[in-house]
C-alpha cells in the first residue's frame, strides 16, 4: 500500500477506492468507487466546492452540519470534461482535477492553471476504528493560518494540532488543543491562497509538516471526510467564503466595544457599585460590569444568591442610570438536585426563592428530558461548581428554548445586558479529557449520536441555545453573548475571548497571533483577560497588556479568585494613567473600530488583522506575528516584553504616518527601531486612510458623537478613502436600512486637495453636530471652499464653523452636518 507515512500509522487504513463510473449531478459530480466507496463533489460557488467520501462499509450520517449557516446557495455554471484517466469539474475560477485510479483531487486556478492544493495520497478509513485520514501536498514555501485558537504562533506550518474542546487554565504557548476548535485553514504560497475547512466535529488532528515535508495531514477519530475548499487567491476572500459559509458575527451592540470590568467574583452588590464608583469617580471609561458564579445561590444556574444579590433588579438600575450594562455567567453544569420529600418550587419569583430543598431548573429539566443520557438511558452526572451536576442536551430544540426561557426569566428580564458561557468545553471536574463521558448520548436530530462527534460541538449548541433566546425574547435588542468554547459557526452566536491566560509577558505576546488566527478564523470579535487571569502581573504588564487590548475588539479587565485585585488603579497612579490613555484612545477612536466591526459582520473580514491579510503579497509579512492592523488603517507594533523601551516595526508598502504626530515616518518597505518608552505605543496609519473619531467619553452612550472628526492621511499620489458606519448601536434595525453609511475620499489636482463627502445612505438620522475634517501631510494651506464657497478661516478655540491651521501642521475644516453631500477644496 501506499499508505506508509512517518506522521501517520498507516495500520488499518483503506484508501478510497478508484472511479469507476461518473455521474453528473445537478449540482456536481457523484463518483462511484471501487467496494462500494463514493465521492460527492458539490458546487456551491465559483470558488467553493464540497467533498464528502464515502467509505467501502461506512454507513453516512444525516447531511446536516451544527456549523454551517448557508446551504442554500443560487447555481453557479460548470463543465465537466472527461478523459481515460482524469474527470476534471471548471467553474469560473477552478478546476477541480479528478485523477481516477489511484483517486486523487487537485485544486487548479482556472485563470492560471497554477495547482493551489493537490492530494498527496488518496483519503483513506480504517473500517475497525473509523479513523478518517487526507493528506494533502505540502509546499516548500507554504504558509498555514487559522484553526482558530491555539497557543502558537500565526504561521502554523511544520505543527501538530489537535481539534478536543479542552479546559486549560494556565496554557502557555505550546499547549494543545485548548478550548476552541475550528478545523478550517488557509495555506498561502507565492502569493496564492486556498481555504480548507474539514467540517468533522470528532477528535481531530492536523499536521503541516510536522515530521515529514511531503504532506499537510488531517485525521479525525471518527465521523465522515466532509470537507470544502475555498479558492483565493486573496486571504480576505477566503474568510469572506468561509464566513459565507459558516455565518458571520451579527452587529454587536455598541457598548460590547466599551471597556469591561470583571472579577471573579463581584459581591455583594455593594462591591460591584463601589467599582463602579471608582471608575467614574477615576475618570476611567467604562461599560460594562461582570457578575461571576458567585451571583448564584451555591452555583445553581438561574438562581441569586440573596444574601448577596436580594434586588438584582434594583441593582442593574443603579448601576443603568450609570450607563453601566451587566453580564452575568451561565456555566452548563445544572445542580444534580432531586427535591426533598414533597418540597415545591415557587411560582413566581423562582430565581430569588430558596432552593435548597427543591431546585426548579433540574425538575423543569427533568421532567422535560432536557438532560443528556448515557447509552443505557441513565442521566450523565459529572461535577461542576455546585457538586454533581448534569448537562443539557442542546441538540434538541425544546431544550435550547426552554434554556432560553429560562435566561430571560431570571436575568434579562432583570435588567442583565449579556450572557457569558463558560466552562462549555464542557468542562467536568471528573474528567477534564472526556474519557469518562463516552457513553453519552446526543439527540442530533434523532439520530442519537456518540460523544465522540459532540463534544467539539456542545458549545457551539449552547451558545445557540443562548443567543436564539435574547433574541427571540428580547427582539429589540442585539444579544451579546460570549463564550470560551467554539466550533465553526460559533461566530453566529457568541464572541469570545481566550479563557485562563496567564499574567505575564510570554502570554501578553501570544495575544497578537492568537486574536489574528481567530479572526482568520471566521472569530471577529476576540479578546483576552487584561492583564491576564492567573498570576499577579504587575504595573508594567498592566499598561503594556491595555496597549495591545486597546484594539483588540473585546476589552475586559478580568481576574482569578485567588489573585490580586487587578482594575485599572490597583499598581499606582503612574499606571492608571498609563491605562486613562489608552482607553480614551480606545473611545476616542470607537466611530472607526465601529465602522471596521460592521465591515466584519458584512464581509468577515476581521478588525484584528495579521498583516499578511492585507498584505499578502509581501514575504516579510508571512510569519510576522508581533506586529498587526485594526482593519486597512492603523498598524500597531506593541511592546510585549518586560523591560524593553525600543522595538523594531515592520513597515509594508506605502505611506506610514505617525499616529501620534500626524508626521510621515516611512515610505514602507523597510523596518525601523523605534522608541517605546511605558506609556508610548507605536501606532501607525497607512496613508490612503481616513479614520473617523470622535471626543472621549465616560461609557459608550454617554454622549453623541459630536463633534465627529475625519482624520486624512494622504498616500504619495495625495488621495485617501475611508468611511463611517453609523446606527442606534443597540437594535437590530440596522437589518432593515436604518444605518447611516458616509464615504469619504480625497483626491489631488493642480495643487488642490479635494475631499468628497457623499451624501450619506440609509435610514438613520444622527443627531445635530459638527464634522471635523483633519487633513495631515503638512501641506500649506491658503484657503478652503466648501461646494465652491469660500469658508472663514477661524481660530482652534473658535466654536464657529471655518478652517484652521493646527500647531502640528495639520488643517482642520470645520462645518455643520447637514446631511448631504459635500465638496471640499484645499489650495
Ligand atoms: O467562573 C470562574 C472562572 C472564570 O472567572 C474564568 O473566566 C473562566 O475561564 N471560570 C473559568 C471557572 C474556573 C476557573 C478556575
Amino acid at each position: 500500500m501506499l499508505l506508509a507515512a512517518p506522521a501517520l500509522d498507516g495500520a488499518g487504513l483503506q484508501p478510497i477506492g478508484a472511479v469507476e463510473r461518473v455521474t453528473r449531478t445537478e449540482r456536481g459530480l457523484e463518483l462511484a468507487c471501487a467496494q462500494g466507496g463514493a465521492v460527492t463533489v458539490t458546487v456551491l460557488a465559483p470558488d467553493l466546492v464540497r467533498v464528502r467520501a464515502k467509505f467501502p462499509g461506512q454507513t453516512l450520517a444525516l447531511d446536516h452540519s451544527w456549523a454551517i449557516a448557508k446551504t442554500d446557495w443560487p447555481a453557479t455554471p460548470w463543465q465537466l470534461a472527461e478523459s481515460p484517466t482524469h474527470v476534471t469539474l471548471s467553474t469560473a475560477e477552478l478546476q477541480v482535477v479528478i485523477q481516477r485510479n489511484p483517486l486523487l483531487i487537485e485544486f487548479r486556478d482556472a485563470a492560471t492553471g497554477r495547482i493551489l492544493n493537490a492530494d498527496h495520497r488518496p483519503a483513506a478509513r480504517d473500517p475497525q476504528s473509523g479513523r478518517v485520514t487526507a493528506a494533502k501536498k505540502l509546499g516548500y514555501e507554504e504558509h498555514f493560518y487559522g484553526l482558530g485558537e491555539k497557543a502558537a504562533r500565526l504561521d502554523k506550518r511544520r505543527g501538530k494540532f489537535v481539534m478536543w474542546n479542552s479546559d486549560t487554565p494556565g496554557y502557555e504557548e505550546g499547549r494543545d488543543p485548548i478550548y476552541q476548535s475550528i478545523p478550517f485553514y488557509l495555506g498561502l504560497e507565492n502569493g496564492a491562497a486556498y481555504g480548507l475547512f474539514y467540517d468533522n466535529a470528532h477528535r481531530s488532528t492536523f499536521e503541516f509538516g510536522h515530521l515529514t515535508q511531503d504532506s499537510a495531514d488531517w485525521s479525525a477519530t471518527g465521523g465522515e471526510l466532509n470537507y470544502y475548499y475555498f479558492h483565493g487567491p486573496a486571504l480576505k476572500k477566503i474568510v469572506s467564503r468561509y464566513t459565507e459559509l459558516t455565518g458571520r458575527m451579527p452587529m454587536q451592540p455598541l457598548w460590547a466595544l466599551g471597556h469591561q470590568q470583571s472579577r471573579y467574583s463581584y459581591y455583594p452588590d455593594k462591591l460591584v457599585e463601589h467599582i463602579a464608583a471608582e471608575y467614574r469617580a477615576r475618570q476611567l471609561p467604562l461599560d460594562v460590569l461582570y457578575l461571576d458564579i458567585h451571583h448564584m445561590d451555591a452555583y445553581r444556574v438561574f438562581t441569586w444568591d440573596r444574601s448577596r444579590f436580594p434586588d438584582p433588579d434594583g441593582l442593574m438600575r443603579r448601576l443603568d442610570a450609570q450607563g453601566l450594562k451587566v453580564v452575568t455567567i451561565v456555566d452548563p453544569g445544572v445542580k444534580y438536585q432531586p427535591p426533598a420529600n414533597g418540597a415545591k418550587d415557587a411560582v413566581k419569583d423562582r430565581d430569588l426563592a430558596p432552593q435548597d430543598d427543591s431546585y426548579f431548573v433540574y425538575n423543569e429539566g427533568l421532567a422535560a428530558d432536557h438532560f443528556l443520557r448515557q447509552v443505557d438511558g441513565s442521566l450523565y452526572i459529572g461535577e461542576v461548581w455546585p457538586g454533581k451536576s448534569v448537562f443539557v442536551d442542546y441538540t434538541k430544540e425544546s431544550a435550547r428554548r426552554w434554556w432560553g426561557d429560562l435566561q430571560h426569566e431570571t436575568l434579562s428580564a432583570r435588567g442583565i445586558a449579556g450572557i457569558w458561557t463558560d466552562m462549555n468545553e464542557p468542562a467536568d471536574f471528573l474528567d477534564q479529557t472526556g474519557q469518562r463521558h463516552e457513553n453519552i448520548i446526543f439527540d442530533d436530530l434523532g439520530q442519537k449520536s456518540a460523544y465522540a462527534g459532540h463534544r467539539n460541538l456542545f458549545a457551539l449548541n449552547m451558545a445557540r441555545a443562548t443567543y436564539e433566546g435574547l433574541e427571540r425574547l428580547q427582539p429589540d435588542r442585539r444579544p451579546f453573548v460570549i463564550t470560551r468554547a467554539g466550533y465553526a459557526g460559533i461566530q453566529r452566536y457568541a464572541v469570545k475571548w481566550t479563557g485562563d491566560n496567564n499574567a505575564t509577558f510570554a502570554a501578553l505576546s501570544l495575544n497578537i497571533p492568537m486574536f489574528a488566527s481567530l479572526g482568520i478564523s471566521g472569530q471577529a470579535f476576540v479578546g483576552a483577560d487584561v492583564p491576564g487571569f492567573i498570576g499577579r502581573g504587575d504595573g508594567e504588564l498592566l499598561a503594556r497588556a491595555y496597549q495591545v487590548a486597546a484594539f483588540a475588539p473585546f476589552l475586559r479587565n478580568h481576574t482569578a479568585i485567588d489573585q490580586y485585585d487587578k482594575e485599572p488603579w490597583r499598581f499606582g497612579p503612574h499606571y492608571e494613567a498609563i491605562v486613562r490613555k489608552f482607553l480614551e484612545l480606545r473611545y476616542r477612536l470607537l466611530p472607526f473600530l465601529y465602522t471596521t466591526l460592521e465591515e466584519a459582520h458584512r464581509t468577515g473580514v476581521p478588525l484584528f488583522r495579521p498583516l499578511v491579510l492585507n498584505f499578502q503579497e509581501d514575504a516579510a509579512t508571512h510569519n510576522l506575528d508581533d506586529q498587526f492592523m485594526v482593519g486597512d488603517a492603523l498598524l500597531a507594533a506593541p511592546i510585549t516584553r518586560a523591560a524593553q523601551r525600543e522595538r523594531e516595526v515592520y513597515f509594508p508598502a506605502g505611506l506610514w504616518y505617525d499616529h501620534w504626530t500626524g508626521a510621515v515616518i516611512s515610505t514602507g518597505g523597510e523596518t525601523q527601531t523605534v522608541k517605546a518608552p511605558i506609556d508610548h505605543l507605536p501606532l501607525y496609519v497607512r496613508g490612503g486612510s481616513i479614520v473617523p473619531s470622535t471626543l472621549v467619553m465616560q461609557h459608550t452612550g454617554e454622549k453623541p458623537w459630536n463633534p465627529l472628526r475625519f482624520d486624512i492621511y494622504p498616500d504619495a499620489r495625495g488621495a485617501a478613502t475611508g468611511s463611517l458606519y453609523e446606527d442606534d448601536g443597540a437594535s437590530p434595525a440596522y437589518k432593515t436600512g436604518v444605518f447611516r453609511r458616509t464615504v469619504v475620499a480625497l483626491n489631488q489636482a493642480d495643487h488642490t486637495a479635494r475631499l468628497t463627502v457623499a451624501a450619506p445612505v440609509g435610514r438613520h438620522q444622527p443627531p445635530a453636530r459638527n464634522l471635523e475634517f483633519i487633513f495631515h501631510g503638512g501641506t500649506v494651506r491658503s484657503s478652503v471652499t466648501v461646494d465652491g464657497q469660500a469658508l472663514a478661516a477661524i481660530q482652534e478655540e473658535d466654536s464657529s464653523t471655518g478652517w484652521f491651521r493646527r500647531r502640528d501642521g495639520a488643517t482642520v475644516v470645520r462645518l455643520v452636518d447637514n446631511s448631504t453631500a459635500r465638496q471640499i477644496n484645499l489650495r
